[in-house]
């Protein structure tokens, strides 16, 4: 989520009034805006979508609140020490002032314990989940204000306690002081971190937990609103869309039919039409090691009803496979809920594909891969139409007029107004400007004086000077193999070779860069931590080398976060996106950085494609090979047909030769393209890559071509708000409309 304050006083439109009052009393609005916290809520890409969603749904006036855990540690701290990256707690609630705590909802979550059958005189049966524990739930609520409306919608957090009294008492005056104690611990463990994995699934138990414990109360507390209606079950769906994010709250959909069947009295399949008509289910990653699957001997001993409903659920679904497919025997091993591996696992994703109306991935490409890939039997089942695209987008008020507030209103006096934070598609009218030069000069101001901003903050945080006339290239977002940056890393070494092997009167045509890096790697990720690793010592071999000087630099941002975002998107010329293509669900920092007049260089993947459509192909640098060409080459990499590309071996000979320091640290980094198969396609898109980069070069050499190029780009970046997203979903999936609000 990052900061609130700052976004809060200009959604409310009460960001001139504070700034005024805080300057009577002798300080600046902007020192206070940088003492608060960032949220730490979430890991990247996935996390920030819903934060944009939460912003667009209230300024636009849906009645939508937003579901999650209060973890009381989030996302680690990020430092950097001798090149490594170290994690640091994040005490991020301490003097929080944006939640607010409501002790009085609370809500009683149970785990394990066991299934009990009861027959009635009539010879109904029912089930009833008995003993266990209990663990409370209790509410934290926290405003999101919409942007020019009175709207001010709630993202409610739970957050774990033991159940009942703070503690046994019995146990602690009879000495045992340490398990009275323990006990308390254990339950409030399940709110107390989060995983800091971005598209990666461990499988822990606690993870689970909580889980669990999140679709529990949250249904707990969506139930008992309707019911407060005093409507029919059946009304249910009208009233009520909740749209999953990924798999990880998959469990809610069991929960629902458990709330039904179980408690309600109604029947399995007058629920489970009802749960299925609630639910949409929204895709993120086709990554496999991000897809959830749960271990079922694991459901049995914490969730043992729940298992039972979810076998129920597979085999009902099963029996209807068969039905529609009499002839074809492997398509229920294939489709089946439960995976039968050593131990048996819970699809989680096919558990959501089949408790949802509509099922969508977050990009074109993405959302067809989707269908011809991963979820290809569903559609055979199906039908096309549960299947569907919902292009990601961003929300303009905190990633264009939060953030670059100089470019929104030099926009703003283009347009005749701030209308364009509202309807982002009115930033095509800045497009009548492009011929005129001041305001293309007005414009290149801009970018220079926020890149002087990161400038300083790049020497306040690493000491090292950047040149602001140089190129600023930026690739931040989490640290991953399938994002490559280890592929911009070797690029840079390929640079810096380059560079030391020219004449003075050679090094006179280059274009100073700047390569800058920013992201986390998930602590047990060894591959990404090297890959950090590697940047830090190139950064330390390279900036100090005299003979390369202003013409580049390397630099590594720590901790990178949203409030940091906010000021190296404003401050790029060009971005990388250079995902191996088919493997970007989306991305959306493409999105943040192109809607701040920087260009991006990136491979034909998630939202890059479409992006492409919208800004026009001469307004982007796009290279390497295509999606549908990366499977054949895994193959032939794994039959041994493989070539490292010959600038790549310089590359790595340098680093064999120990020029960034000890060889033996990046052995695996470079083995991994050498000798196993290189299954990101470094190699493979290398040379593609580096030409690009000097296309690059070259088009930044003629200021006033780049300038045309970056205004063109803004102007047509409309379709990228998160505004038409949620529409599309509130339209297509949710059928819900916004409320009149009245001022
Ligand atoms: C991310 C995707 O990797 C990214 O491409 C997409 O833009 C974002 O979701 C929002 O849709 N996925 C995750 C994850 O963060 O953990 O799966």
């Amino acid at each position: 989520m990052g900061r609130t304050l700052d976004n809060a006083m200009l959604n409310v439109g009460l960001k001139d009034v504070a700034r005024d009052g805080l300057s009577d009393l002798g300080f600046r609005v902007e020192d206070v805006i940088n003492q608060e916290h960032d949220a730490a809520l979430g890991n990247g890409g996935l996390g920030r979508l819903a934060a944009c969603f939460l912003d667009s749904m209230a300024t636009l006036n849906y009645p939508a609140w937003g579901y999650g855990l209060r973890y009381r540690y989030g996302i680690f701290k990020q430092e950097i020490v001798n090149g490594y990256q170290v994690e640091i707690p994040d005490y991020w609630l301490d003097n929080n002032p944006w939640e607010f705590p409501r002790h009085e909802i609370t809500v009683d979550i149970q785990f394990y314990g066991n299934v009990k059958k009861y027959q009635d005189e009539n010879g109904r049966i029912s089930h009833s989940w008995e003993d266990g524990e209990i663990v409370q739930a209790v509410a934290y609520d926290v405003p999101i204000p919409g942007y020019g409306t009175k709207t001010t919608n709630n993202l409610r957090l739970w957050s774990s306690k033991a159940s009942s009294g703070e503690f046994d008492f019995q146990k602690f005056n009879a000495g045992d002081y340490e398990s009275a104690v323990a006990d308390q611990q254990r339950a409030e463990t399940i709110s107390a971190v989060l995983y800091p994995n971005d598209n990666l699934e461990r499988g822990k138990e606690l993870r689970l937990k909580q889980q669990y414990f999140w679709c529990a109360a949250s249904l707990f507390d969506i139930v008992r609103r309707f019911k407060k209606t005093k409507r029919a079950w059946g009304e249910f769906p009208d009233q009520i869309a909740i749209q999953l994010n990924d798999t990880h709250p998959t469990l809610a959909i069991v929960e629902l039919q458990r709330i039904l069947i179980d408690k309600e009295g109604l029947e399995w399949d007058e629920a489970w039409s009802i749960v299925t008509k609630t639910f949409g289910y929204t895709n993120h990653t086709v990554l496999p090691e991000a897809l959830e699957k749960w271990s079922v001997p694991l459901m049995q001993n914490l969730l043992p009803r729940h298992l039972q409903i979810i076998y129920e659920i597979n085999l009902f679904f099963l029996q209807s496979v068969e039905k529609r497919f009499p002839n074809d025997r492997d398509i229920l091993s294939r489709v089946s809920i439960i995976e039968e591996s050593h131990p048996k696992m819970v699809r989680m994703a096919y558990l959501a594909i089949i408790g949802s109306h509509k099922v969508n991935g977050v990009a074109e490409l993405h959302s067809d891969l989707l269908k011809t890939t991963l979820f290809k039997d569903f559609v055979k089942i199906y039908g096309p139409d549960r299947f569907t695209n919902v292009t990601n987008g961003i929300t303009p008020r905190r990633w264009l007029h939060q953030a670059n507030p100089r470019l929104s209103a030099l926009i703003a006096e283009k347009l005749g107004s701030y209308d364009f934070l509202k309807d982002l598609t009115l930033l095509d009218k800045i497009e009548a400007f492009v011929d005129d030069k001041a305001f293309r000069e007005e414009w290149a101001v801009i970018k220079r004086e926020n890149k002087l901003r990161l400038a300083k903050h790049i020497k306040a945080t690493t000491g090292f000077d950047v040149n602001p006339n140089a190129l600023f290239d930026v690739q931040v977002k989490r640290i991953h193999e399938y994002k490559r940056q280890q592929l911009n890393i070797f690029g840079v070494i390929h640079r810096y070779l380059s560079i030391k092997a020219m004449s003075a009167e050679e090094k006179k045509k280059v274009v100073p860069r700047v390569s800058i890096f920013g992201g986390k790697a998930a602590p047990g990720y060894w591959m990404a931590k090297t890959i950090i690793h590697l940047i830090n010592k190139v950064a330390d071999v390279v900036n100090k080398d005299p003979e390369i000087g202003d013409l580049l630099k390397v630099i590594f941002i720590a901790d990178y976060n949203v409030s940091k975002a906010e000021i190296i998107c404003p401050a790029s010329d060009i971005s990388e996106h250079i995902s191996t293509a088919g493997t970007e669900g989306s991305g959306t920092s493409n999105m943040k950085f192109v809607l701040n007049g920087g260009l991006i260089i990136g491979t034909c993947d998630g939202a890059n494609i479409e992006i492409t459509r919208e800004i026009g192909e001469q307004n982007i640098f796009l290279f390497g090979n295509l999606a549908e060409d990366v499977e054949d080459l895994r193959h032939r990499h794994f039959y041994g047909d493989f070539k490292l590309d010959p600038q790549l071996e310089r590359v790595f000979d340098a680093i064999k030769d120990n020029v960034f320091g000890d060889k033996a640290d990046f052995s695996a980094l470079i083995s991994s393209i050498e000798e196993h198969g290189d299954y990101y396609l470094v190699s493979d898109d290398f040379n593609s890559y580096i030409t690009t980069h000097e296309m690059v070069d070259e088009a930044f050499q003629n200021q006033e071509e780049w300038l045309v190029k970056s205004i063109a780009s803004v102007a047509r970046m409309g379709f990228f708000s998160m505004d038409r997203v949620t529409n599309e979903y509130a339209d297509s999936i949710w059928n819900v409309e916004p409320l009149d609000v009245k001022d």
